[in-house]
């Protein structure tokens, strides 16, 4: 089992898209065990892309993800982190695979709906950056036994 940190970032808000992206999270199997709405403060912005300092993106970026609300998730599964990079699809809408949320929905590599961590290092430092000790429910849910079958777990 991994948890995996997801934000949908302000475009995905602002068009009305969390109930969307909610629905294909869940219906994939994985179970939500933290949610919470929030405005981004910026040294958590910067915190998070830390590793994009030098990039000519940079500044946009951090404008862009605390300029209006965030939903950050922590997301439960078996491999969460590689499946959930799959839903999300590569990093430009345009380019992304239809059937992915940034293939279906997206039209740009800036503005580009959601992020997910990228490996079991990010997702723990992401974790602890965006959760506070407390604020996961670390539960499972009884679907699992139709969702698993014996050898996946
Ligand atoms: P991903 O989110 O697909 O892992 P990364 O890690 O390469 O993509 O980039 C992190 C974030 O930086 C992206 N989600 C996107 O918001 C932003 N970004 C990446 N490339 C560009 C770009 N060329 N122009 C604007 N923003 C970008």
């Amino acid at each position: 089992m991994q948890t995996t940190l997801l934000f949908l970032k302000p475009d995905a808000v602002q068009r009305g898209l969390m109930g969307e992206v909610l629905a294909r999270i869940e219906r994939k199997g994985l179970t939500v065990v933290g949610a919470k709405m929030m405005m981004v403060p910026r040294d958590v912005a910067e915190q998070h892309y830390a590793e994009h300092k030098e990039k000519p993106f940079f500044e946009g970026l951090l404008g862009f993800v605390t300029s209006s609300p965030v939903l950050v998730l922590a997301v439960k599964g078996v491999n969460a982190i590689a499946v959930c990079r799959n839903l999300i699809g590569a990093t430009n809408g345009q380019k992304a695979d239809a059937g992915t949320i940034r293939g279906d929905f997206g039209m740009s590599g800036g503005n580009n709906l959601i992020h997910g961590s990228d490996s079991e290092s990010s997702a723990e430092r992401e974790l602890k950056l965006w959760f506070k000790d407390g604020e996961l429910c670390d539960y499972d849910r009884t679907v699992n036994q139709w969702v698993y079958d014996p050898s996946d777990l």
